[in-house]
């Protein structure tokens, strides 16, 4: 097929690009850098070396034989570029990773809000906008998150996407309806998926556009098979206060010395997946796309939950790592549970890879191969939800 890939030199962009490559897909990525234009902002970096796009597609080429075409697009504000290039192109599907991804940068102040607000919002109509406008039948597949769902239920499993419910009509009688699962964003980036979902919801509706809405969990890991096919493919690793994310971090930092960074109590439940798990989605779901007038398909792409608190026990138990409670910077339940349903994905043949299954001594290992990159003072959150928390931080 061809695909476009928004987003494609980021995080889960730059892996899902190659093994999509891998397996003989037709692979144009468009990105505008801002990912590493924000290291650049917050004086961070990936802890892993990523090279320049340029780099990447030639080594690409060079060890497979396979053309990635690049283009440099914002597609939250060149509309006509990405309009043409749809045209150009006429894409079987379009995946959709180009937004501003980290709660605590879109939390960091009003500039920051207003920029993730903008980024994502615009990035995801325009991409609607520009598919309908170039009359072509296009699957979008978007990345979305677990966190629109916020974390936590009454007992029963999140399902995927959608809840039915009972109504009793003002005469007396009881109706069926499947509604959107209420969202319940934690922060300004969750609050963009959230609106994302509206968007997908109406252009559907209105416009017949095939969607496929994943609703991921907390990635983990950092290569797959074709990142490590050279050191010149190499994914990056977020370790930083802002776009780190938990067990990424835990391990980073059990590696350096540093105790281990748990918000409050460590009792928040959050939902997993590794990164070579996240490849294998994409293909399922490019590979089943809804049909003409079937409503948004919603999975959950996630494949196991844990509490922070146990997330850090496990990694110290295996590296011997101390753990430090320290006050949390978010506004977040201090505890949940969490229940999830993914049985759309295992009955399509995911297989998940789990943290029993070996894979967090290779994160330890690049960690431990790349320590020196570590800039120690990047590691503390210091992304306030709220007055409140600021006034309580130790930072
Ligand atoms: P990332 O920041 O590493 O990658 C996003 C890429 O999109 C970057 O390369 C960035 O330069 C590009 N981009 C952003 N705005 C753009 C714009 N306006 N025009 C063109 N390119 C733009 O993030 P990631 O971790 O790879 O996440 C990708 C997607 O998956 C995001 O939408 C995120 O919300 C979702 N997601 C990520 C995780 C995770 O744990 N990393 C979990 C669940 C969902
Ligand atoms: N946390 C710690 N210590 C740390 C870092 C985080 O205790 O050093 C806690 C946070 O307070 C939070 C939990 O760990 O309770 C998860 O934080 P995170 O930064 O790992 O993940 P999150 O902010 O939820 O965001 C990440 C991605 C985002 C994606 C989301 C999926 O950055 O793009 O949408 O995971 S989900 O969590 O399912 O909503």
């Amino acid at each position: 097929m061809r695909v476009l890939i928004l987003g494609g030199d980021g995080f889960c962009g730059w892996p899902t690009a190659l093994y999509l490559s891998s397996k003989g897909h037709d692979i144009t990525i468009i990105d505008n850098l801002s990912r590493r234009n924000i290291d650049n902002e917050l004086e961070s970096n990936s802890l892993t070396p990523i090279q320049p796009m340029g780099i990447r597609l030639k080594t690409w080429k060079e060890k497979t034989g396979k053309n990635i075409k690049f283009y440099n697009i914002d597609v939250a504000h060149n509309y006509h570029r990405l309009l043409t290039l749809l045209k150009e192109t006429t894409p079987d599907a379009v995946i959709h990773f180009a937004e501003q991804r980290a709660a605590p940068y879109s939390m960091k102040s009003s500039f920051h809000k207003r920029y993730t607000i903008d980024n994502n919002l615009n990035a995801t109509h325009n991409l609607l906008a520009a598919i309908v406008e170039s009359g072509i039948d296009i699957h979008l597949i978007h990345l979305g998150t677990m966190g629109v769902y916020g974390y936590g239920t009454s007992g029963m499993k999140i399902p995927e996407g959608y809840l039915k419910i009972k109504l009793e009509t003002d005469q007396g009688l009881s109706v069926e309806k499947e509604i959107l699962y209420p969202a319940n964003p934690g922060s300004i980036y969750h609050l963009t998926k959230t609106q994302d979902q509206l968007m997908f919801a109406y252009y559907n509706k209105n416009d017949g556009v095939r969607v496929t809405d994943l609703h991921q969990g907390i990635v983990w890991g950092t290569q797959t098979q074709e990142t490590l096919i050279d050191d010149r493919l190499i994914n990056r690793f977020d370790y930083d206060g802002d776009y780190g994310t938990v067990l990424n971090r835990f391990l980073m930092q059990a590696v350096i010395g540093y105790p281990l960074t748990v918000h409050g109590s460590g009792g928040q439940t959050r939902a997993f997946i590794h990164i070579k798990d996240t490849v294998k989605c994409l293909e399922i779901a490019l590979n089943n796309p809804p049909n003409k007038n079937d409503r948004v398909e919603i999975f959950n792409q996630m494949t196991e939950t844990h509490t922070v608190k146990n997330l850090a026990e496990i990694v110290s138990k295996q590296t011997g790592a101390k753990i430090a409670y320290i006050q949390n910077p978010r506004n977040e339940a201090a505890e949940n549970e969490l229940y999830v349903e993914n049985n759309k994905f295992l009955g399509h043949g995911l297989n998940p890879i789990t943290l029993n299954d070996g894979l967090v001594s290779e994160i330890i290992d690049i960690a431990r191969k790349y320590s020196n990159n570590c800039n120690l003072e990047k590691i503390p959150c210091i992304s306030y939800w709220n007055k409140k928390q600021a006034e309580g931080a130790t930072h």
